[in-house]
């Protein structure tokens, strides 16, 4: 309607330099979270329910919260119908293309060869890398369709050697799921897809099921529900499972300045405030006029008016905030605070500047670098730590898919070399085997 159209989509304007830090840090904080509590009562009789009722508790909930009611088996099998991937030569190209750039990038994280250090003489130390043989990578259905996301995440699971990926997904209310999801399904070389959202997509995977394969990680963004069933398995030592991070709603910090141009930045405002209400987007203001932060909120509001999903964008404006900072290096310390998913520098020589970032998800870096190139075909990963785990999490990548296994060869003359520090040590923790088992060897090299 007329009244609601022209309600001005406008960020909530601070004055970082009028607050104190603390002041300022509150504002900064993120949209809150149902508490875990609340969230895990409904989880937990759902994982419950699909690690022992198997494939019929699977499908029932599908039934009951897809209402895929006509689907018969939750999985399905590689090879993969043609009918199933019917797609336009444009989206075809479109995922090839990125398909190869995310393999090309994710392949250079390949560590050159196994590791081997003498760390005295005849003490060797290496370290190899082996792939996690099962992952089960969950792509989120919801209000999008997120091919992309199975590329991020099954590309590194096929360039890591991966045995065994499983994919799995909610499917649409007919029983089917999207072809772009079953083609990037199959260039991955994705073993089934489990047709199954939510926490019963991720008990399924974690336990197994008749049809669907266990798996020994599983990766991958979701809701609340999705996230504390993560959490919960990898907690349970008798599923044997880890997962990659902790997720929360998406989100991006612009650093805008005088050279920056107002149109680019609002649109990247936008690009992340469209995924969801409860995404967050922050300016940081770098010294700007009066002038220029105009043009850049006339720019939003005018661009997302345009935008189909403008609804979900006034949502998620309504709690993001432009912060005014006098110098870049504010601007720095602000994020680095903050820790955003995204943090794209739409600043003069922006290259040198990101020596300065200690926590971010991803980095975009330049006028001419959106943030929707790194979501899509640039080759970075777009599973990344939100909610301020920027500080301590790494997105998706290719370490993501393998273990490290370290080994250890001695001569008897590093025995020797190293053996009394051993021996002091296990005295000192009264491990009396554990020093006598370098003793026995000693004495036997004395003997000879
Ligand atoms: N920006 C999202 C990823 C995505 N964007 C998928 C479009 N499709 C979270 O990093
Ligand atoms: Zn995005």
């Amino acid at each position: 309607d007329q009244t609601k159209n022209e309600e001005r989509i406008l960020m909530q304007r601070i004055d970082a330099t009028a607050i104190s830090e603390e002041e300022l840090s509150k504002q900064l904080q993120r949209p809150s979270q149902k508490s875990s509590d609340a969230i895990l009562k409904i989880v937990l009789p759902i994982v419950d329910e699909v690690r022992k009722g198997g494939d019929k508790a699977l499908l029932s909930y599908t039934h009951k919260f897809e209402k895929a009611t006509s689907l018969t088996s939750p999985v399905l099998k590689a090879p993969f119908p043609k009918e199933l991937m019917d797609l336009s030569e444009e989206t075809i190209r479109a995922i090839d293309t990125s398909f190869n750039n995310i393999k090309t990038f994710h392949a250079a994280q390949r560590e050159e060869k196994p590791l081997s250090v003498e760390t005295m003489p005849g003490v060797v130390c290496g370290r190899f890398t082996r792939p996690i043989e099962r992952v089960g990578l969950y792509v989120p259905g919801g209000t999008a369709v997120l091919p992309s996301t199975a590329l991020m995440l099954g590309v590194p699971a096929m360039v890591a050697g991966c045995e065994k990926i499983v994919l799995a997904s909610p499917p649409r209310a007919d029983g089917s799921i999207s072809p772009e999801i079953v083609y990037a399904a199959h260039k991955v070389g994705a073993e089934s897809i489990v047709l199954a959202g939510g926490a019963q997509a991720v008990a399924a995977m974690a336990y197994g099921t008749e049809s669907v394969t266990k798996v020994d990680k599983i990766l991958g963004p979701g809701n609340q529900f999705v996230t504390a069933a993560k959490m919960h398995v990898s907690n349970d030592t008798n599923a044997g499972v880890s997962i990659d991070m902790p997720a929360g709603p998406s989100e991006v910090l612009v650093i805008a300045d005088e050279d920056s141009n107002p149109a680019f930045v609002a649109s990247d405002l936008l690009s992340q405030a469209e995924h969801g209400v409860d995404s967050q987007v922050i300016l940081l203001a770098v010294g700007l006029t009066e002038e220029k932060l105009q043009a850049i909120e006339t720019q939003v509001h005018e661009q997302a008016l345009r935008l189909p999903r403008v609804d979900i964008v006034r949502g998620c404006i309504k709690h993001s905030v432009t912060v005014q900072v006098k110098s870049l290096d504010d601007a720095m310390r602000i994020s680095n605070e903050y820790a955003p998913e995204h943090l794209i520098l739409q600043i003069k020589d922006a290259d040198k500047v990101v020596d300065k970032v200690m926590n971010a998800g991803s980095v975009f870096i330049g006028e001419w670098t959106p943030e929707s190139v790194g979501d899509y075909s640039a080759g970075v990963n777009h599973s990344l730590p939100t909610y301020g785990f920027a500080k301590q999490y790494s997105g998706v990548n290719l370490g993501s898919f393998v273990k490290h296994i370290t080994c250890s060869n001695l001569t008897s003359d590093g025995l020797r070399n190293v053996g009394s520090a051993v021996m002091q040590l296990a005295k000192v923790e009264q491990l009396e085997a554990h020093r006598r088992a370098v003793e026995i060897r000693l004495n036997y090299l004395d003997m000879k």
